[in-house]
């Protein structure tokens, strides 16, 4: 905890400007009602992340970000036939092996899941949604603009060469019935040789222990091997492969130290950074309070693509891709949230 209250501290009340884009960062990062101006990475950012494997950046986005983000996903779920779907999302499935044709093709499409215990309370649709995924970002222009005009630029500063935007979820974590997401790693679900994943997590609404904030293992990344791989087996079935931890049988997800998890709490707009082999979790949410936040996870193109990677498109249709184009465009794909009545090229 302490390490990113110090980075962040020490960044915005004892500036080292190494260089001019430093200097126009802590010029401009303030400007807009308490938010960054820019989301690009300092040096000392890249640093820390790097270190831990993760890294919080607070206000990375202005209030009214967040806000339109919610509103759109309360009126896409307003407008969902709640019939269409019988799919569940569950982060601690004991099956091997999982069909679902719904999810295995949701990776361009807007789909919608189930929280576990929806039926078992006979939850509305509004409050047993679990997750709305896989591509928000290039279906709806007010997602395409957070990400566009956001996310995407970190790519770069997280090393990509090729930064593809591969799967956003937005996700609900419901007062009372919200479930635990266990621990895991994010490449073992977007997996390339070699791995290249990393997820950005906007918190929609304020999250603390109780509402179920995310738990990060710092450095975990550097200490542990991938532990599992989640695959495709056929068009319609899954299936989880565990790998015995290069060789070491006393390591596996299920016996980490929890308690060696730093709760990493959030206001509305702050991001979280994950490297794609942090060990990171989140508990139940037991409060009264929501817990929307919105992932996206992005892989570099410059690296392979397994073709039994559970997510895939169909056949013929590419990733979408950030190009350099897409980051000189930065300014205006922020409009496409900011001023969402105007219509950007
Ligand atoms: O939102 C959460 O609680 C966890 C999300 C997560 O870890 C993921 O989407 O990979
Ligand atoms: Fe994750």
């Amino acid at each position: 905890m302490f390490g990113i209250l110090n980075n962040s501290l020490a960044k915005r009340t004892t500036p080292r400007l190494k260089s001019w884009a430093d200097m126009l960062y802590w010029t401009t990062s303030w400007s807009f009602s308490g938010a960054r101006a820019n989301p690009r990475l300092t040096e000392a950012e890249k640093d820390h992340l790097r270190t831990n494997g993760y890294l919080k950046i607070e206000n990375f986005v202005p209030d009214v970000v967040s806000k339109r983000l919610r509103k759109r996903i309360v009126e896409r779920i307003n407008e969902w036939d709640s019939t269409t779907s019988q799919s569940v999302f569950s982060s601690h499935r004991t099956e091997k092996q999982y069909k679902d044709t719904y999810f295995l093709n949701s990776g361009d499409k807007i789909c919608y899941f189930w929280e576990e215990k929806a039926q078992e309370v006979n939850a509305n649709k509004e409050l047993g949604i679990n997750k709305v995924g896989h591509s928000l970002h290039t279906l709806d222009d007010l997602f395409k603009g957070y990400v566009y005009g956001y996310v995407g630029p970190l790519c770069y500063d997280v090393g990509m060469v090729n930064p593809i935007l591969l799967q956003s979820m937005y996700i609900f974590k419901q007062k009372g019935i919200g479930g635990e997401v266990s621990p895991h790693q994010d490449s073992t679900f977007l997996f390339t040789e070699p791995m290249s994943c990393y997820g950005f997590w906007l918190a929609v609404d304020e999250t603390n222990v109780e509402n179920g904030c995310i738990y990060v293992l710092p450095k975990s990344h550097q200490t542990y091997p991938l532990f599992q791989r989640f695959v495709r087996i056929s068009d319609e079935q899954t299936q989880m492969i565990e790998y015995q931890s290069a060789g070491d049988k006393n390591i596996s997800l299920n016996s980490i130290d929890k308690s060696q998890g730093v709760p990493v709490e959030c206001k509305s707009g702050d991001l979280i950074i994950l490297h794609g082999k942090v060990i990171h979790w989140s508990e139940q949410n037991t409060s009264t309070n929501p817990r929307h936040a919105f992932m996206m996870h992005c892989v570099d193109g410059q690296y392979h693509y397994p073709v039994d990677n559970w997510l895939q498109y169909p056949k013929g249709k590419p990733f979408p891709k950030f190009t350099q184009t897409d980051l000189q465009k930065q300014a205006q794909y922020q409009q496409m949230i900011l001023n969402p009545q105007k219509q950007y090229q």
